[in-house]
């Protein structure tokens, strides 16, 4: 699906994943709360990297590429591409868990920590949810805290290498206690609310937090 270009196959595939949502497919009801497997309940792991997009890959030339933060926020922010390299840089390693089953352990990313870009804006008291809006048209919601925790970041290599325009170039969140559905690729806005307001997915019958050890694969 990821270049075909056929808007077609891709209305059909979008409409399965929403048809499995609703049947509850993948589910398990093995729940592992406690986090006692490296593995999600329901997962298996890979050693490749599945590319999963909407039939877009933006390319965003780093010349124009700028990321705004805003919303309820005290002080809205443009960067550009100096502006967020010069932002303290951060690595961390985590693992992938996709909805559609696939795992993928020891990721190396390097970035901007979320909490650098929260403390640069400042979220206002009322602050509680936050959407990411992609060069795709894709969004995101993700809870304010949990964006906040310390292994969320702003990616822009994986790996020692730049993050491929497949992989969401140049710039992708990263939220490894998620499913990866909350990781926006190709990230340019990042809005603070103090309203949840349901992405892409979510409102397609994907689960509003999308916690892979409690399976809350659909909403
Ligand atoms: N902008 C954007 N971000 C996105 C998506 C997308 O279609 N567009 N797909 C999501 C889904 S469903 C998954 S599983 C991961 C896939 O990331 P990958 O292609 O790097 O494996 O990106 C997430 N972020
Ligand atoms: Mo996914």
């Amino acid at each position: 699906m990821s270049d075909d270009g056929d808007a077609g196959a891709r209305a059909k595939l979008v409409a399965a994943k929403k048809a499995w949502a609703r049947a509850g497919r993948l589910l398990t009801g093995r729940p592992d709360p406690d986090r006692s497997l490296r593995l999600p309940p329901g997962q298996r792991l890979v050693e490749t990297w599945p590319v999963l997009d909407l039939g877009v890959q933006p390319h965003v030339p780093l010349a124009d590429w700028r990321l705004v933060v805003d919303g309820a926020v005290v002080n809205p922010v443009e960067l550009d591409w100096p502006a967020f390299m010069a932002l303290p840089q951060t690595e961390d390693v985590s693992d992938i868990h996709c909805v559609t089953q696939w795992s993928r352990y020891d990721n190396r990313w390097q970035g901007v920590s979320t909490s650098v870009i929260l403390d640069l804006v400042k979220p206002l008291p009322e602050a509680a949810h936050v959407v990411l809006h992609s060069h795709d048209g894709y969004t995101t919601n993700v809870r304010l805290d949990h964006f906040a925790e310390e292994d969320c970041l702003l990616a822009h290599a994986h790996d020692g290498a730049p993050i491929s325009r497949e992989h969401g170039g140049p710039v992708r969140v990263v939220i490894p206690r998620y499913y990866f559905w909350k990781s926006a690729k190709w990230v340019k806005r990042i809005e603070i609310s103090a309203v949840d307001k349901p992405g892409f997915w979510e409102v397609r019958g994907y689960h509003n937090v999308g916690d892979p050890w409690t399976e809350e694969r659909y909403g």
